[in-house]
């Protein structure tokens, strides 16, 4: 369904136990042919032309993306369908360069021992993927996959099936050989997702999406004790300090609450701010906010398009009517917007912020997911560091302050898998992401990717 106007798309074929178990098998036959015996240096090649193929398509994952998620056009272009090639050369030169263990062991009758660690695949990895950035999140965990050997069967979300079947075609224009990439599609539980990570021949199992959904799949894997790597939600807090470049925090943070409509598992939904610039920063977000383009994604100048779906909107609507009973003061938004045009059809909310809630409310603990965010006043750093971190999620936080000692003070005392400072959303590749709590277990990215998909053979030669 195209959540811009609520209009179907396309349909898409759902697969059972035996067609998941078909896609298995057909990864199981790739590992045991040429794909199994590649080498490191065919398959850093493979990728770079996997990410030549992405770009040499590239208007097509834009509106492939955009039909199904409603993302403003600007955004796939600038975000989303870069990040998809980039995901793939970025593995491609990090398994060309990664090193692994090795020791030279001193015996006890005066000989020696040399230990080293070979790199070896998992096998069949399992990668189920949520709808907030669709393409982005699959290749995050594709291109380290391929880069280790594996062979991948992927689960897209429900709601964006697109850009997973198009990067199949991909596949095969870049001399992937079959059965290395297969795609199924359909839903979590009884259906496609819960038969691929109950399948005795996936080796393993990452996931990025809903905390309890991460919860299901655990003890689904359970059983058969697969090795997982889950990225889940966010409850993310930024803390603006007075001391802060105030316009450079007043975008930055207008950024980190409705980039994506607020759908960003790393989206501040929670902002402290140091009480000598709180209503002068509400004011200014406030402002923000009221200036943001909302429309129909396909016009260049849209800034903000709709939710996923009728049945994400219903909740973060619950939420809007939630925050009122809760006492909150709405600064704007807190409604539907009225365009005056086709996408009145679509899944649309205002963007929205709230402050007045008390710390315990329901809306200040629970991820929402949507253009939302409650901005609360506070006097001392030990308290905004107390606040921020009293969540059970721990994905990202942002601080904004001038002082630079403040900033490294901060930062490491965030409960959190990572924190920007001045900025947010800012990646570089090589580094760890992940979060503590419920926002995951493991760390994606750079070296830790590859340490998660692959197994490591320690090797000891007596001299
Ligand atoms: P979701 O958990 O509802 O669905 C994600 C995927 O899991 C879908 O493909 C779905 O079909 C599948 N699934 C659902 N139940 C399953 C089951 N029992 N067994 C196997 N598969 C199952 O998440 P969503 O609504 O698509 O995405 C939004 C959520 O994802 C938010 O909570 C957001 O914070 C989180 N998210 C986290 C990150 C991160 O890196 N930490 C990134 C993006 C999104
Ligand atoms: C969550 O919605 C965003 C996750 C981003 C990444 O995993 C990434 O690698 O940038």
């Amino acid at each position: 369904m195209n959540p811009a106007d609520g209009t179907v798309i396309a349909h898409v074929t759902e697969a059972d136990a035996n067609l998941v178990d078909a896609a298995v098998q057909a990864a199981c036959k790739a590992l045991r042919g040429e794909w199994g015996r590649s080498t490191v240096r065919e398959r850093a090649a493979r990728l770079r032309k996997i990410a030549d193929a992405i770009e040499g398509r590239f208007d097509c994952f834009v509106a492939a993306e955009v039909a199904d998620t409603g993302k403003p056009i600007a955004l796939a272009t600038r975000l989303d369908v870069p990040r998809a090639a980039a995901n793939f050369r970025a593995f491609a030169d990090l398994i060309s360069t990664a090193g692994l263990d090795s020791y030279q062991t001193e015996t006890a009758d005066g000989k020696s021992a040399l230990n080293y660690a070979v790199r070896k695949p998992l096998g069949v990895v399992g990668i189920i993927t949520p709808w907030n950035l669709p393409l982005l999140l699959l290749t995050w965990k594709v291109a380290p996959a391929l880069a280790c050997g594996n062979a991948v069967v992927v689960k897209p979300s429900e709601e964006t099936p697109a850009t997973a079947t198009l990067l199949a075609e991909v596949m095969q224009s870049a001399g992937i050989p079959d059965g290395v990439y297969n795609v199924v599609h359909g839903f979590g539980p009884s259906s496609a997702g819960e038969f691929l990570t109950r399948h005795p021949d996936v080796n393993a199992v990452t996931f990025t999406g809903e905390s309890q959904t991460g919860a299901a799949i655990m003890k689904t894997v359970a059983s058969s004790v697969k090795p997982i790597s889950f990225e889940l939600g966010g409850k993310n807090a930024a803390l603006v300090f007075a001391d802060c470049d105030f316009d450079e925090a007043v975008s930055g943070i207008a950024d980190a609450v409705f980039l994506n409509t607020g759908q960003v598992c790393l989206c501040a939904e929670r902002v402290y701010v140091e009480r000598p610039i709180f209503g002068r920063f509400v004011e200014a977000l406030k402002l923000k906010a009221e200036a943001i383009r909302i429309g129909s994604p396909l016009e260049q100048g849209t800034e903000m398009g709709p939710l996923i779906s009728k049945k994400h909107r219903e909740k973060v609507l619950s939420y809007y009517r939630l925050a009122r009973e809760e006492g909150a003061q709405v600064v704007t938004g807190g409604a539907v917007p009225l365009l005056g045009s086709s996408v009145d059809n679509g899944f649309y909310v205002q963007p929205t912020i709230y402050t007045g809630l008390s710390e315990s409310a329901r809306c200040v603990k629970e991820e929402i997911f949507g253009p939302v965010s409650h901005v609360a006043p506070f006097d001392t750093e030990d308290e905004a560091i107390l606040m921020a971190n009293d969540t059970k999620y721990g994905l990202a936080t942002s601080i904004w302050t001038s002082n630079l000692k403040r900033g490294h003070r901060v930062a490491p005392q965030m409960n959190v898998g990572i924190t920007w400072v001045n900025c947010w959303f800012l990646r570089d590749l090589r580094t760890p992401f992940g979060g503590v709590g419920l926002s995951g277990i493991g760390r994606e990215g750079g070296v830790h990717s590859l340490n998660f998909y692959s197994e490591p053979n320690n090797i000891c030669i007596r001299l």
